[in-house]
This record gives structure tokens, sequence and C-alpha cells, in this order.
């Protein structure tokens, strides 16, 4: 058995224990906070995440008023605290929260603050907004952020493999870079690269979730 096979065989029998674990305990996943400027006016909001059925709940308290959202969630891996992000550089925080996690692939969707209520990020076809990260050898998936004058872009990499099975030095994928600008809570595509062959290390194949962090 060759390395990969050993870690795969770890990897499910982890699985087979978190869900005979799941089946003895059917207890709700415990609440998480974090901690986020959502309105950016400097002072610190207590982000609530609460699993509720098949969906998770997202609330804060903004200045006084309270807000909540249900996105769907994924119960089998848990609650998990969202990422605190800010995609524009606006200053006001986006959350950028686990809607399902794969052997390989994680997908987020993203929340922002629009002044009144906690609401989904949309893409330019005006539907939630999801990214995905991740995605083992056969695919190379993920996002960042650039700074751009006083703000950000937001960038996202979609991309697989030519080559699955050829040794990891000479993988290649092919996919390509997405510009996003994110305006009142929808994100418009500045410009779409093409990315054709390129080795995982390569610049435009490199993005850094942390470079999004606010
Ligand atoms: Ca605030
Ligand atoms: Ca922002």
């Amino acid at each position: 058995m060759n390395r990969t096979g050993i870690v795969r065989t770890a990897a499910v029998t982890g699985i087979t224990a978190a869900l005979s674990l799941a089946t003895i305990v059917p207890a709700l996943a415990a609440p998480v906070t974090t901690v986020a400027d959502l309105d950016g006016d400097g002072e610190i909001e207590t982000v609530n995440v609460q699993q509720a059925g098949d969906d998770q709940v997202i609330s804060a308290t903004v200045n006084g008023t309270f807000t909540s959202i249900h996105v769907p969630a994924d119960t089998q891996a848990g609650i998990q605290a969202p990422r605190v992000a800010d995609l524009n550089g606006d200053g006001r925080a986006e959350l950028i929260v686990t809607q399902s996690v794969g052997a390989n692939t994680t997908f987020f969707t993203a929340l922002h603050f629009d002044g009144r209520n906690l609401s989904q990020v949309v893409g330019a076809d005006d539907k939630p907004y999801s990214v995905a990260e991740g995605g083992g050898v056969a695919a190379h998936l993920g996002y960042g952020c650039t700074a751009v004058g006083g703000g950000r872009t937001f960038e996202t990499v979609a991309s697989e493999a030519d080559n699955v099975g050829a040794p990891a030095e000479q993988l290649t994928y092919s996919g390509s870079r997405t510009v996003y600008t994110l305006r009142d809570g929808a994100l418009s595509v500045e410009k779409t690269i093409p990315i054709t062959s390129r080795p995982a290390n390569d610049p435009l194949l490199v993005v850094d979730p942390a470079t999004c962090d606010a």
C-alpha cells in the first residue's frame, strides 16, 4: 500500500468513528461564536452560529438591533465558526460560512451586513454566492483578496488537474482565476483570467484566504 492509500484509510476510519459517535449521541452541535465589526463602526460584534435542523442560524446584535439569517449547514461536519473577512476592504466585515465539507473540498457562502440585516452575498447571477476551497490532487480551488487602491478585489481559482496520476512535481492545472468586486452585497466580475496547464505553485493558481482577513 502506498502512502496515499494509508492516509485515505486513516481518513475513512476517522469518518466511520465520527459517524458512529453521531449515532450514539445525536445531540445538536454546540453553538459557536466569533467576533467581527459588521457595520465598520469600530465596535466589535459577537456573531453566534447555532444549528437548527439542517440549517445553521447566524446571528448578531449590531448597534442594539438583533439580526439573524438561516443558511444550509453540513450537519455531519458540525457547525463551524465563520471566517471573518473583508472582501472589499471597506472596514465592514463579511462572514465566510462553511456550508458543506467533502473529503477534499469545502464549500462556503458569504454573508454581509447591509446596514440592517445579515444577508447572503450574491454573485453576478443574483443568486447566493458559493466558493470552493481545496480539491485534493484532482483540482485546485480557493479564494483570496488583493489590495487595490484603498480597497480589495476578491479572487477565486477554479481549476482541474490535466494529468491526474502524474508525479506531484509534474501535475498541471487548467481552469480560471476570476477577479470580483463586492458592492452592496453583490459580486461583479472584473475579469476572468484563463489558466492553462500551470503548476500548482504558479502565481495564477496561488490564493491565500488569509489575504481576505478583516
Ligand atoms: Ca460594529
Ligand atoms: Ca467589507
